[in-house]
């Protein structure tokens, strides 16, 4: 059998056309056109196996912050692999490489964060939350406190808790989510509004639907709320200012456990080591993944405030919960270099003070194009929005899709982007260049020109 590099691009997709199922795939479509198979990476660029060079402005799915080919990252992976490829943290053992990333984590994460849970995704983590967030009031003798708020259109994941916390209604539909316990609020959309008010007074509304559904269960039924800071797969919703402060607001008011899921947010992306500190909220837990290894190995994990720790250290004797690779020693060992990394080239601090504002001046200028209602971005994380009627805002309302067909001529044009709808969405690699940044942005105006004239 051939190894699997020498196979030709279209023997591979005939093998996955036959052999493989894609996460959120209509294969019946996908089976119609082919599949693009990605073969190598290199700094901020893939490479397809029709030999196309293609500037990855997602950072594979919002994770290789850091860019392709970090030989530190590879070389802490093999240096483990050697050491100690895998043991796991059950039964009094523990390694060294999570102790260490442990340690790290609790460095860089806000005060209150001082313990943290080990998972292997980001879906994995919000399912740790959820028995944790019951299991904390359980032993605080407030057993009806079962509710965890969270919002539409929010994602925190696949699995079966994931995908109840997400506010996703095709997601919902398929399999009877959500499970019991878990509700759905507004999202602080301000451009999917009807924008009768201003933004900031939208986000006291969007907020404040949190006090209204508290009030609607008893407040001693609500055990938690949760909501990523900037919402990534549901088109990258960046709140109003008044949201978030007020979201603290009501958590404190009603003494409800704050979940910030920074599985998009965490390790830089916004500039800050985190989006809680972005926006300065206390929040009792943190769901972390992908950028915390720059997605070069799976890792997940929850990091958990005081407040809680020693709740469910001191009261609870066993929590019976954990994974197979909870604490794995090679994923661990990858998240410490990765993290160091960051810390080394300074790259959260690029986020914020370089390349980020750079990117964000461009983006910003996006919005003279004729397709463009809006455009937004927080450190290197951003939308535009595009529309029928750039006056009105009018959208386009999925009828014509222009999202997709805009994201295709992004894709084949040599940039990725991706789109949600008709928003458009970006999040690049920390260590992309000036030049790079322009090679993006005239990518993605050539795109919105020829998406304006397929849609004349
Ligand atoms: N929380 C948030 C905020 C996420 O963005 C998860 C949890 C789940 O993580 P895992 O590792 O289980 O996938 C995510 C994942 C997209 C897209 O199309 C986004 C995610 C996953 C897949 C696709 O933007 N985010």
């Amino acid at each position: 059998m051939a190894a699997l590099e020498k196979r030709s691009g279209k023997e591979l997709q005939e093998l996955d056309r036959n052999h493989y199922l894609h996460p959120f795939t209509d294969h019946k479509s996908l089976h119609k056109k082919k599949s693009r198979i990605i073969t190598r990476g290199e700094g901020v660029y893939i490479f397809d196996a029709d030999g196309n060079k293609i500037l990855d402005g997602m950072s594979g799915l919002w994770c290789v912050n850091a860019g392709y080919g970090r030989e530190e990252l590879i070389e802490a992976a093999t240096r483990q692999m050697r050491e100690l490829p895998y043991y796991n943290s059950f039964f009094q053992c523990a390694n060294p490489p999570s102790i260490e990333l442990a340690k790290l984590l609790q460095e860089v994460s806000p005060a209150q964060m001082n313990h943290v849970f080990f998972a292997g995704s980001g879906s994995e983590s919000n399912d740790t939350i959820v028995r944790m967030v019951r299991r904390y009031w359980d032993l605080m003798g407030q057993p009806k406190r079962h509710t965890i708020i969270s919002r539409k259109n929010g994602y925190h994941g696949s699995t079966v808790a994931g995908a109840s916390l997400s506010g996703m209604k095709a997601m919902h539909e398929q399999g009877g989510l959500p499970i019991p316990g878990i509700v759905h609020v507004e999202q602080p959309y301000w451009f999917g509004s009807d924008h009768t008010l201003s933004p900031d007074e939208f986000g006291l509304v969007a907020a404040r639907s949190i006090e209204v559904k508290i009030k609607e269960l008893g407040a001693d039924k609500v055990a938690a709320f949760i909501g990523e800071p900037i919402q990534g797969a549901g088109g990258v919703i960046i709140p109003p200012d008044s949201y978030w402060p007020e979201v603290q607001r009501i958590c404190d008011q009603y003494g409800i456990l704050l979940i910030s899921d920074e599985v998009i947010t965490g390790f830089g992306r916004l500039g800050e080591w985190f989006g809680a500190d972005y926006f300065g909220t206390r929040p009792d837990f943190m769901p972390f993944a992908k950028g915390v290894t720059s997605g070069y190995l799976p890792l997940g994990g929850v990091l958990i405030s005081d407040r809680v720790a020693e709740v469910i250290i001191d009261k609870g004797g066993e929590f019976f919960h954990g994974y197979t690779y909870s604490g794995h020693p090679t994923t661990c060992a990858v998240a410490t270099a990765n993290i160091r990394l960051l810390q080394r080239e300074k790259l959260v601090e690029r986020v914020k003070n370089d390349i980020g504002p750079y990117v964000q001046a461009g983006w910003a200028k996006l919005a003279e194009h004729p397709l463009v209602g809006e455009t937004r971005m927080v450190g290197l994380m951003g939308a535009f929005e595009l529309v029928a009627d750039k006056k009105s805002l009018q959208r386009f309302d999925g009828k014509v899709g222009a999202g997709t067909v805009c994201r295709d001529f992004l894709v084949n044009g040599g940039v990725i982007m991706r789109a949600v709808g008709d928003t458009i969405i970006a999040a690049p690699p920390f260590v992309l260049t000036h030049s790079e940044a322009d090679e993006m942005l005239e990518k993605a105006w050539k795109g919105l020109d020829l998406t304006q004239k397929a849609l004349q």
